[in-house]
């Protein structure tokens, strides 16, 4: 079937697939740079720790400033459309010495920043609560140590400090995500406490740390539990969402943060209500890990309709998921191009359509259009997106990793 061909089938169920193809070249996703090196960072060279864990020892990691961004350069330039770059504290530049997360400041991303002006393209932030020899027992922002506390108090506070300067530079909002490992693997005897000193730590961070609101959008991450924290998270939906609520700022939804069985998608509209913009994290979890590479499964598929019908300005998406088993450069281009493939999917179903029959109590109805929906010709419109932007809309990509991985990933 033809481009042509495939527009006038959609045409026939009231879809406009130029208008799809148009609002899907608006779309901008934060790519995590920390699936280029198993969220390892330029501070040390332990790796992941403190809550946050990769398998794997696949060849080729980016073990440098340089060797990351041209990764980065190159998973971009297979990715259709324009997107944003989501950077943690932990990737900060650092001259002869390494500066401590309570001390980093805008030096240590001037590079980044630089990278980003030349590419026209916005960054994010995240400080980093892991990986670091100051999580003590497990806790960073609700140590019952006071000198922890401060610690971490003062790298929240640099790093907002930070997304200001990126956003006033790049002339970009920059999205700063609060996650924070803090819980017990085992029954805890005080669930309280710890929550106390969370959130007077927050208030503290935001409080104190200099920043324009409308420059800097600061969201907060919640999870259900984390390896080694199988008991208790601090940082829970409910308490996330009481924090977020009441200081005005947003919350943040991790798709891998979830009990398995729950639809994380149905979450969307409830958060946009009572936030008005949602913030996303894009992952796909498995068994007890959060963060495989995202698939285009009905998960995806769910959060990718929600967030269309919603209204895509509305929503923050960033992907955040790390492999270490895999190519690092595939698995990204193949995240973000999936995520893009769902959102395009969605443009193309006649939401109206559907919430009519919903109204009018016609489930049958409902229920078989949404099945057959699914395998309207799609691929056609997804790959007129691709040639319009300079891109392939099939597997052939992939070659060009494999060449570039041979060249260079595995000439390291
Ligand atoms: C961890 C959270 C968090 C991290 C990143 C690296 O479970 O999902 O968002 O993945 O900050
Ligand atoms: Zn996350």
């Amino acid at each position: 079937m033809s481009y042509k061909e495939a527009q006038k089938k959609y045409g026939k169920i009231g879809i406009d697939t130029e208008k799809a193809i148009d609002s899907l070249g608006k779309i901008s996703i934060s790519m995590h740079c920390w699936q280029g090196d198993d969220v390892g960072g330029f501070e040390s060279v332990g790796g992941a720790s403190n809550g946050i864990q990769t398998t794997g020892n696949y060849p080729g990691k980016a073990t440098t400033p340089q060797q990351l961004m041209d990764d980065i350069d190159f998973a971009l330039s297979l990715i259709p459309g324009k997107h944003r770059l989501n950077l943690h504290a932990c990737y900060g530049i650092h001259k002869d010495k390494v500066v401590d997360r309570n001390k980093i400041g805008i030096e240590q991303f001037k590079p980044w920043v630089e990278w980003a002006k030349a590419r026209g393209i916005g960054l994010d932030f995240n400080p980093t609560f892991f990986s670091h020899a100051n999580v003590k027992d497990g806790l960073t922002l609700s140590s019952p140590d006071p000198k922890i506390r401060k610690f971490w108090i003062d790298h929240g506070i640099q790093c907002l400090k930070i997304a200001d300067y990126m956003a006033k530079e790049l002339g970009s909002p920059c999205a700063i995500n609060f996650w924070c490992p803090d819980g017990y693997k085992d029954e805890p005897s005080d669930r309280l406490g710890p929550r106390q000193r969370m959130a007077d730590s927050l208030d503290k961070i935001f409080k104190q740390a200099k920043y324009d609101k409308k420059r800097v959008l600061p969201t907060f991450e919640s999870k259900l539990f984390g390896i080694g924290v199988e008991s208790y998270t601090v940082n829970s939906h409910e308490f996330v969402m009481g924090y977020a609520q009441s200081r005005k700022i947003l919350a943040l939804l991790d798709m891998g943060h979830f009990h398995l069985s729950e639809n994380v998608a149905d979450k969307i509209s409830s958060f946009l209500m009572f936030f008005g913009k949602v913030a996303f994290h894009i992952s796909r979890p498995v068994r007890w890990d959060s963060d495989h590479v995202i698939r285009q499964n009905d998960d995806l598929r769910a959060a990718a309709q929600e967030i269309v019908k919603m209204g895509p300005e509305n929503f923050i998406i960033a992907l955040d998921y790390f492999d270490a088993s895999i190519c690092r450069v595939a698995a990204w281009v193949l995240g973000m191009r999936n995520m893009q493939k769902e959102l395009l999917k969605a443009m193309l179903t006649p939401h109206d359509k559907l919430r009519a029959l919903q109204d009018e109590g016609k489930f049958t109805a409902q229920l078989v259009l949404q099945e057959e929906y699914k395998n309207y010709p799609f691929d056609e419109v997804w790959t007129e997106f691709c040639k319009r932007n300079g891109q392939a809309g099939d597997e052939s990509w992939f070659a060009k990793v494999e060449k570039y991985e041979k060249d260079v990933l595995l000439a390291r």
